[in-house]
């Protein structure tokens, strides 16, 4: 902005300068800050705004407005002193409201259409500036270059969720405790989930008689115990194994193996004594 002064300090007023600023007529020196040599001229040097005679009264010289304090910038206007006049910049973070630096305001970074702020991050406007800050939950400065990176509560430990089985959920900001599938509880502690045993709610499909339910962390699986065989599923999932079919079942070759329900028996025929469990295990009387 020109604050407003005309006259000798202007060189583009030259060749207009030949009354009022007192300068001897078109040609004369009225371009070198408007000097007069008053060694022609005793009456006082009067000068233009913005000039001042100098020490010795012989020259008007430029007056720095600045440094002086003569200025009509505002605080937050940065004062630019010229010859023979001065400039208001309104500073880094205002904007100069009539265009004369006169009046700065300031800018809400906040609310620009391209905010400043990373992701997640919060703006918070003052005066002449702005600062971005990252909530609770979030690292970084909340800049664009450096912005707010969620933490992983999860994988820190901190959660304070059970950790066997698993029950920390990371979510951007936050997590929350919750006891995986099989489990039930609130999924806070070491003790926050505990198994649920599906065998003993009765619903596990698996066949009943043998029982063929076998509860795990987590769920249950259908596995039919020994002597029987099947994979366990439903009221005939298993099935007696007839062990004496193969090898008499193990027991002594001249012995009786008696197929039973889940199991098998060995004995010795008549005359003999023994367990009938292996070869040579049943001797005569
Ligand atoms: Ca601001
Ligand atoms: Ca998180
Ligand atoms: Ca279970
Ligand atoms: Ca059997």
């Amino acid at each position: 902005m020109l604050v407003a002064v005309s006259g000798c300090g202007d060189d583009s007023a030259v060749p207009e300068c030949t009354g009022d600023c007192g300068c001897a007529g078109a040609g004369a020196d009225c371009g070198d800050g408007g000097a007069v040599d008053k060694s022609t001229d005793d009456d006082p040097l009067t000068c233009e705004p913005g000039l001042a005679p100098d020490a010795d009264g012989e020259r008007c010289i430029d007056v720095d407005e600045c440094a002086e304090g003569e200025h009509a910038c505002g605080d937050d206007a940065r004062c630019e002193n010229l010859p023979g006049f001065y400039r208001c910049h309104c500073a880094d973070g205002f904007a100069d409201a009539d265009g004369d630096g006169l009046r700065c305001v300031d800018i809400d970074e906040c609310a620009a259409a391209v905010p400043p702020c990373s992701e997640h991050a919060m703006c918070d406007n003052g005066p002449g500036t702005f600062a971005c800050r990252c909530p609770e939950g979030f690292t970084g400065a909340g800049l664009l270059d450096d912005p707010c990176v969620d933490i992983d509560e999860c994988a820190s430990g901190d959660a304070g969720c059970d950790t066997a089985p698993k029950a920390c959920w990371n979510t951007p900001g936050s997590f929350r405790c919750a006891c995986p599938p099989g489990f039930e509880g609130d999924g806070l502690g070491e003790d926050g989930c505990t198994d649920v045993d599906e065998c003993a709610l009765g619903d596990s499909g698996c066949d009943t008689d043998p029982d063929a339910c076998v509860n795990r962390a987590g769920d249950a699986i259908c596995a039919c115990p020994p002597g029987y065989s099947g994979d366990g599923l439903g009221e005939d999932g298993c099935t007696d194994v007839d062990e004496c079919v193969t090898d008499n079942g193990g027991c002594d070759p001249i012995g009786i193996c008696t197929n039973l329900e889940g199991r098998f028996d060995c004995a010795c025929p008549e005359g003999f004594t023994g367990s009938g469990i292996g070869t040579g295990s049943c001797a005569p009387l």
